[in-house]
């Protein structure tokens, strides 16, 4: 029986590790056949103030995987039925589960038959019986890394805004918010008006400035619950939750006109910009189809002759 020391007195030794109240506990789930050991993990971690997800069939993993998406995931090694590898292997064919760290935490002390695992997608390799301290500082290093660098990718380095990828993810979330709460959703979509002549005029690094002051002028005079994207090159998405089609409209018109006003500063010049914008109320469709709408709206912008707001 593992293990053979009472939680109990390991709590004391690792309360010093328990989260500040800024930051969200780290969604940890851990998949051991042991019942005993299964215990264990779910009492250390919730003391060290994480958010465990403790499982004991391998054959729960997607399922559990889907509804508490973790952040980092322990894996025991041997099972009834499957190895802990054979689970690594299979979650790291999954895209976006790719940064998601895998921990393996197991009595095997076989050196190589730890690194074949590694191998195989682990990034750690953990034995038992291990020092929960030991425990709670590789979780902790391995969750602040993987955070961070989710948080780059699903940013623009160049404007700050969510990228192409992010931007529909959260367009689908949205609408299934919408579905489940029965709101209305607007999405819009940006593009400046005839952006190469500014390249070709005032240069790239002067375009590039323009990007961001389109991004920061959206940024201010949009809602907290707004989604802002970079689709594309000069291309914006913006995500309206529970917003109703006259409203985006308004919205958008006032941010177009006060946008095309802003002196663009180009050395001893200056310049103004203006961006065309089309709008699509979603209609129980899927993302993609909303988007089309929302792109036929505005090359009906272009059409008219460039800023201006089509809905
Ligand atoms: P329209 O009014 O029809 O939209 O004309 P346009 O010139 O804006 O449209 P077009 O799609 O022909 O040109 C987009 C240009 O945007 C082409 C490309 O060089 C430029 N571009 C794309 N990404 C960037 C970027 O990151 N920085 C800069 N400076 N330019 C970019
Ligand atoms: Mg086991
Ligand atoms: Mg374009
Ligand atoms: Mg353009």
């Amino acid at each position: 029986f593992y293990p053979a020391v009472d939680p109990g007195q390991l709590i004391e030794k690792i309360e010093t590790y328990t989260y500040g109240n800024t930051t969200e506990p780290y969604r940890v789930l851990v998949l051991d056949d042991s019942r005993a050991q299964a215990k264990y993990m779910e009492t250390v971690l919730t003391k060290a103030g994480m958010n465990p997800h403790v499982i004991t069939d391998p054959m729960q993993i997607m399922h559990a995987l889907e509804e508490f998406s973790p952040e980092i995931i322990i894996l025991d090694m041997y099972m009834p039925g499957c190895t802990g590898m054979e689970i690594a292997r299979v979650i790291r064919q999954q895209d976006k589960l790719h940064s998601v760290p895998i921990i393996y935490l197991s009595a095997e002390d076989d050196v190589s038959k730890q690194l074949h695992a590694m191998s195989l997608g682990g990034d750690d390799f953990l034995t038992k019986p291990i020092d929960p301290k030991h425990l709670i500082a590789t979780i902790h290093n391995r969750g602040r890394r993987a955070r961070s660098l989710l948080a780059l990718m699903i940013r623009d380095s160049l404007t700050g805004l969510f990228n192409h990828t992010h931007t529909l993810q959260l367009l689908d979330q949205e609408i299934s918010k919408a579905k489940q709460k029965q709101h209305t959703l607007c999405f819009a979509m940006i593009d400046i008006d005839y952006f190469k002549k500014i390249n070709d005029t005032f240069g790239h690094p002067i375009g590039d400035r323009v990007l961001r002051s389109l991004s920061m002028f959206l940024k201010q005079r949009l809602r907290k619950t707004d989604h802002i994207g970079r689709y594309g090159g000069e291309e914006f998405a913006i995500i309206l939750p529970d917003t109703r089609p006259s409203d985006a409209r308004n919205i958008l018109n006032e941010i177009r006109e006060r946008f095309s006003e802003l002196h663009q500063p180009a050395g001893e010049r200056e310049f103004n910009v203006t961006f065309s914008c089309g709008i699509a109320q979603w209609r129980e469709e899927n993302s993609q189809a909303l988007c089309e709408r929302a792109d036929q709206a505005l090359y009906a912008s272009k059409d008219q002759g460039r800023n201006c707001v089509t809905l």
